[in-house]
């Protein structure tokens, strides 16, 4: 697969196994993170017969974006594939007691620097009639959890704009697909319960949760795909995880 792949919160978790598996694919890489040593470290990792340039990216700063994108180094600027993974959830705090801060970083970081990256790749791949657009969304974006509230609109956001991307670019050959998993283990708990290590491990006590390879695998598959075929939406979750009943709340007495 000769192709230039671009993944967002490539420093760990989904976004740093996508750049493995799409290393071993023969791909050039372009990796983007806050932590530029975690960057560092990997690209050391894939060894030098990888092609890879590495992007320090705060992607809530839409000047940044643009900056980093308008700046890609010949070789790595038509990009074919872009990977949007950066994206964390902040608290599981009932939505009267949530942080509103907690709430901004989510929507500035899943949705505002989710669209921010998408537009400043789509008029090249538009151009060029070839590109694809992978979101990673959640099963958070399809069902609600308590605790869930913002981190699971922000994914359902994901899920509305990847169907009306599609919807824009009808005509062209440049696809769109959202990757929607269920509980995962990567840094996402840490992040999620602010460096509380315990509590985060307490979230995969006990099962076997999907692991970040197998979303990358499920993103390099919908990739290579025959450009004809678009993978809209995959939901995927641990065999350990599944739907619970509604919830109904009974007056005592
Ligand atoms: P990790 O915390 O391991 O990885 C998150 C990545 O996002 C890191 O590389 C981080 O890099 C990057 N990131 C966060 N904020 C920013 C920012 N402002 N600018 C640039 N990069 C940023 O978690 P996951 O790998 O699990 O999460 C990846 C995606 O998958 C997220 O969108 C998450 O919502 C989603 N997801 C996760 C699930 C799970 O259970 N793990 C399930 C479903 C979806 P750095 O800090 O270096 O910037
Ligand atoms: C991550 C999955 O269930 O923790 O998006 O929201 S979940």
């Amino acid at each position: 697969m000769e192709k230039i792949v671009m993944i967002t919160g490539a420093s760990s978790g989904f976004g740093a196994a996508c750049a493995r598996a799409f290393a071993k694919a023969g791909c050039r890489l372009v990796l983007a993170a806050r932590r530029m040593e975690m960057l560092e470290r990997l690209k050391e990792e894939l060894g030098p017969e990888v092609p890879v340039h590495l992007v320090k990216l705060d992607v809530r700063n839409r000047d940044a974006v643009e900056t980093a994108f308008a700046g890609l180094p010949g070789d790595y600027r038509e990009i074919d594939l872009l990977v949007n993974n950066a994206g964390l959830a902040l608290g599981l705090e009932r939505a009267q007691e949530a942080s509103l801060d907690d709430w901004d970083d989510m929507v500035d970081t899943n949705n505002k620097g989710l669209i921010y990256c998408t537009r400043a790749v789509l008029p090249g791949m538009v151009a060029r009639n070839r590109g694809h657009i992978v979101n990673i969304g959640s099963v958070a974006g399809n069902w609600p959890y308590p605790g869930g509230n913002v981190y699971g609109a922000t994914k359902a956001f994901v899920q509305q704009f990847s169907r009306n991307l599609r919807a824009d670019l009808l005509g062209t050959a440049v696809r769109v697909t959202n990757i929607e998993p269920g509980m995962a283990e990567t840094e996402f708990s840490t992040v999620r319960f602010k460096g509380d290590e315990q509590k985060a491990h307490r979230v995969y006590l006990g099962t076997e949760p999907l692991l970040a390879e197998d979303v990358a695998d499920i993103v390099v598959w919908v990739s290579s795909m025959p450009g004809r075929v678009n993978i809209n939406s995959i939901e995927v979750m641990s065999v350990n995880q599944a739907w619970g009943p509604l919830a109904v709340h009974r007056h005592e007495g």
